[in-house]
């Protein structure tokens, strides 16, 4: 297939930012780094309020500007997710294109190895082109999927109960499972995040444990890397393991492949639920991400604006997908925004 034909079916079936490239009139993508958080969830843990610290007057607002101000520009400083579930969702300052057969995305965390604390990652379109993640979402399935048939639990629930200040946290879960997060003496401050009231659901995949106490009398802890596909899974230092493809994604419950041109938006969450004596709960952090390929995600960007400004006569739905027989709404036609009232 030519170039050409490859990019006439990435127009064809291609979902962008439309709005944002009618308001912005060009596209202006200057960075492979993440350009802000848009949301940070995290579940009760050692690390949570503190990383990034939090206090009773936050608000998912504040959270996430200060999330944005630790991962944006490449800035690097740590965000702890917390324990099973705790989730960041981010994005860069342009849709990242899934170039096939290639590694698409970096995220870096702080494993070291034989310290994995594996996190999951999802991606989103911008389906309703509002510049909010409230749009459906797909896994990026990692080795477990194939390495672990059997353990690996899709569509598991977890709600955390705050007991009282400065109480461990309980959890009961889909599984009839019950136990709590228990509090430690290296970490002082609440373990259940202060802005979010006092009970908290997740829902997700629930990986299989990797950890292994290799001295029963003392306290020696293994966790086991995965194969591949995880983030805080394998130390940084390992960027194809830190490497993520848009060719793995999957409907979150019945794993059913889905074809995607892009992302818009990116979510990490602690895909463990499990406890290692004085190391606590296992929690995947979060230093950074990155476009893998800026220069095809910007081609691709404007390949479509070019389709949705130049092509005449042609609607186009907000997601710069052609349309031909428009009912009731908003449309692009000639470069301009048009309401139809057929
Ligand atoms: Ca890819
Ligand atoms: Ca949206
Ligand atoms: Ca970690």
């Amino acid at each position: 297939m030519t170039d050409n034909m490859n990019m006439r079916r990435t127009l064809l079936s291609g979902l962008v930012l439309a709005a944002f490239m009618l308001s912005s009139g060009s596209i202006v993508a200057q960075s492979k780094y993440i350009q802000a958080v848009d949301e940070y969830v995290p579940a009760p843990g050692q690390f949570t309020n503190t990383m990034p610290k939090a206090d009773e007057s936050d608000t998912p607002a504040t959270m996430a500007q200060k999330c944005t101000e630790y991962l944006a520009n490449n800035n690097r400083q740590m965000i702890s997710l917390g324990a099973y579930g705790g989730y960041i969702t981010f994005h860069f300052d342009h849709p990242m294109v899934n170039v096939p057969s290639q590694m698409d995305l970096l995220i870096e965390g702080n494993a070291l190895a034989g310290g994995s604390e594996a996190g999951i990652v999802m991606v989103s379109q911008d389906i309703n082109a509002n510049g909010l993640p409230d749009d459906p979402w797909y896994e990026l399935s990692g080795s477990a999927d194939v390495d672990s048939i059997g353990k690996v639990v899709y569509g598991y629930t977890i709600t955390y109960s705050r007991q009282g200040d400065l109480q461990d946290v309980a959890w009961t879960d889909s599984q009839n499972g019950s136990g709590s997060i228990p509090r430690n003496g290296f970490h002082t401050q609440e373990y259940f995040p202060l802005w979010l009231g006092s009970e908290l659901s997740f829902k997700g995949t629930l990986l299989p444990t990797n950890a292994l106490n290799r001295k029963p009398k003392g306290n020696d802890w293994l966790l086991s890397s995965l194969r591949y596909g995880y983030v805080d899974n394998v130390p940084n230092a390992d960027s194809i393991g830190n490497s993520f493809n848009l060719d793995w994604a999957v409907e979150p419950v019945s794993r059913q492949p889905v074809s995607l041109t892009h992302a818009d938006f990116i979510r990490v969450y602690t895909a463990l639920n499990q406890v290692c004596g004085w190391l606590g709960e296992t929690s995947t952090e979060v230093i950074g991400a990155e476009d893998l390929h800026l220069e095809a995600s910007l081609e691709f960007a404007s390949g479509i604006k070019e389709a949705v400004q130049t092509v005449k006569g042609q609607y186009f739905d907000l997601q710069g997908r052609p349309v031909a027989n428009p009912s009731r709404g908003l449309y692009i036609i000639n470069g301009k925004k048009v309401f139809i009232n057929p």
